[in-house]
């Protein structure tokens, strides 16, 4: 008898053992780290000498990196929106970068990243940039500002409406702009001036960061924004102290949530204009401005992680580090970023960067790191932002449902290191719409795409170079030629039918997941 009631009692010991393991394996804490405008070559990890990234570089150490990780976009509203729904962005009007009072453009109720975690039993929080937009309709920034973050899948939320450049330069808590003095109401418009703030075009003797483009209505803080925004003094951030504000936050609620599963979602503002390191950063990477903000972008993913130490949550944190589109150096302030880079090369060995349709512009650092479960190692799968909907529904064991998530792929083995293959194609958005399968990439250059004002005057260029007519196809062998430099489109018309016949049918088809 009592053997027998041992053996059970084993039984029953090592079922539930079983099932405890297996709940934590479907429900590891998520953190997102999203870098803004970081580049393929910015980290040591991904090749860079100078700038020195010790932390991304450790995590990459002991995680999975990746060599052919993609946003879905060239430029930060639509990658982001991806991300969050996984439907590539250029199926919906209205989600090219946003003005800082656009309206909220992600439907409240749809299926999401946060919502599917959620229901998944994780909390989730949004800490940093958000850029899709507040409200409907015109806000007014002194009442309760809603639909936001918290109504598309959040539990809370600490963010900057939309960039560092563009206007309200204020912080926004749940529904509420964080510090603001009743007396002092925020007044914001992207037409035409508001109260008599100085701006950057009829002051341009108090900026602190001189112009290159644009950027030349309200001065907060000595520099002028995209944009016109009065009152709510008390409530304006300093961009100095940006990075530590909203590491701290994030910090925070990883504090808050450590006894059950959480969703982070920390976009920071680095490497985003207006570079503004804290002045412990300031010339210390010996390649401008633009590396001082990649240092201190290195130190926020480090207290994140000492966080997790600190929390013993780290071997069973899945830590994603992502950025939301490729770099640009002059994005249009003349911070010297340009004539400081001193050999480093933000793009590494890839064509292109922000806005563009070349490697460079959506191809960017990802690194996975969840220690109990991912073998060190280097990646080379294709595999993109938008994929993660699908996968954090197969890690979760939950089924998506048929209209959720309509180009979102289950790429969990390939983010696991249990496999070498990721997707079969990818749609990349930027200056037009690009084709990647395989070694091939079909750069297809419709409608569709936005520019900063570089690339439209780089685009302007081509077209006077080739009488009006900007090349209408471009397609290059990746494998033999990654840097993009040899336009194979005619020399094989049969690979660009092809790839523009499926690039014609991904559109078509209103989803590219297949039903199931
Ligand atoms: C461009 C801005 C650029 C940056 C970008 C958005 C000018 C001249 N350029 O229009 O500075 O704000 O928009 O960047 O105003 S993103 O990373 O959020 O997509
Ligand atoms: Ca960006």
């Amino acid at each position: 008898m009592p053997s027998r009631f041992s053996t059970a009692t084993a039984l029953l010991l090592t079922l539930w053992g079983t099932t405890v393991s297996e709940a934590d394996e479907a429900s590891p804490n998520i953190v997102l780290i999203y870098a803004d405008d970081l580049g393929y070559g910015d980290l040591g990890c991904y090749g860079a000498t100078q700038v020195k990234t010790p932390n991304l570089d450790r995590l990459a150490a002991r995680g999975l990196r990746f060599t052919d990780a993609h946003s879905s976009a060239a430029t930060c509203t639509p990658s982001r929106y991806s991300l969050l729904t996984g439907e590539y962005a250029w199926r919906q009007q209205g989600t090219n970068i946003l003005p800082g009072d656009a309206s909220l453009i992600i439907k409240p109720g749809r299926l999401t990243v946060p919502a599917l975690l959620k229901q998944a039993g994780y909390t989730t929080g949004a800490v940093g940039k958000w850029h899709l937009g507040l409200g409907e309709g015109p806000i007014d920034w002194n009442r309760e500002i809603h639909p936001g973050p918290l109504e598309v899948g959040f539990d809370s939320c600490f963010i900057l409406p939309a960039t560092g450049d563009r206007v309200p330069c204020v912080y926004v808590k749940d529904h509420r702009v964080v510090g603001l003095d009743p007396n002092d109401p925020i007044k914001v418009d992207y037409l035409q001036p508001v109260g008599d703030d100085p701006t950057g075009r009829s002051n341009p003797d108090q900026l602190k960061i001189k112009l290159s483009q644009g950027h030349d209505n309200t001065i907060v803080n000595g520099i002028s924004r995209i944009g016109y925004m009065t009152g709510g003094k008390a409530a304006r951030w300093v961009d100095e102290e940006m990075a530590d504000v909203l590491t701290r936050e994030a910090t925070a609620f990883i504090d808050r949530n450590q006894a059950n599963p959480f969703f982070l979602y920390f976009a920071t503002h680095d490497v985003h204009v207006p570079r503004v390191p804290h002045p412990r950063f300031a010339g210390k990477s010996g390649c401008g401005v633009r590396g001082d903000v990649i240092e201190e972008l290195d130190w926020c993913v480090g207290e994140v992680l000492a966080t997790l130490d600190r929390l013993k949550l780290t071997d069973n944190t899945l830590v994603i580090f992502s950025s939301d589109n490729g770099p640009v150096v002059d994005d249009g302030y003349a911070d010297e970023a340009e004539q400081t880079l001193n050999g480093h090369r933000p793009s590494g060995p890839l064509r292109g960067g922000k806005y563009s349709p070349y490697e460079g512009g959506t191809r960017v650092p990802l690194i996975a790191s969840w220690p109990a479960k991912i073998k060190p190692g280097v990646s080379d799968a294709l595999i993109c932002q938008i994929d993660l909907l699908a996968t954090f529904a197969a890690l979760t064991k939950r089924d998506l449902p048929q209209d959720a998530g309509l180009d979102s792929l289950d790429v969990l083995p390939a983010l696991l290191g249990i496999s070498p293959k990721g997707r079969d194609h990818l749609v990349e958005q930027g200056g037009g719409l690009s084709l990647r399968q395989g070694n091939w990439k079909l750069i297809a250059r419709q409608a569709g795409g936005q520019g900063g004002a570089a690339a439209k005057k780089k685009a302007a260029v081509a077209k006077k170079k080739t009488n009006g007519l900007a090349p209408a196809r471009e397609l290059y062998d990746l494998a033999a030629d990654p840097s993009e430099t040899n336009n194979l489109a005619s020399s094989r018309p049969e690979d660009v039918k092809r790839l523009s016949d499926l690039l014609e049918r991904i559109r078509q088809d209103g989803r590219s997941r297949p039903l199931h």
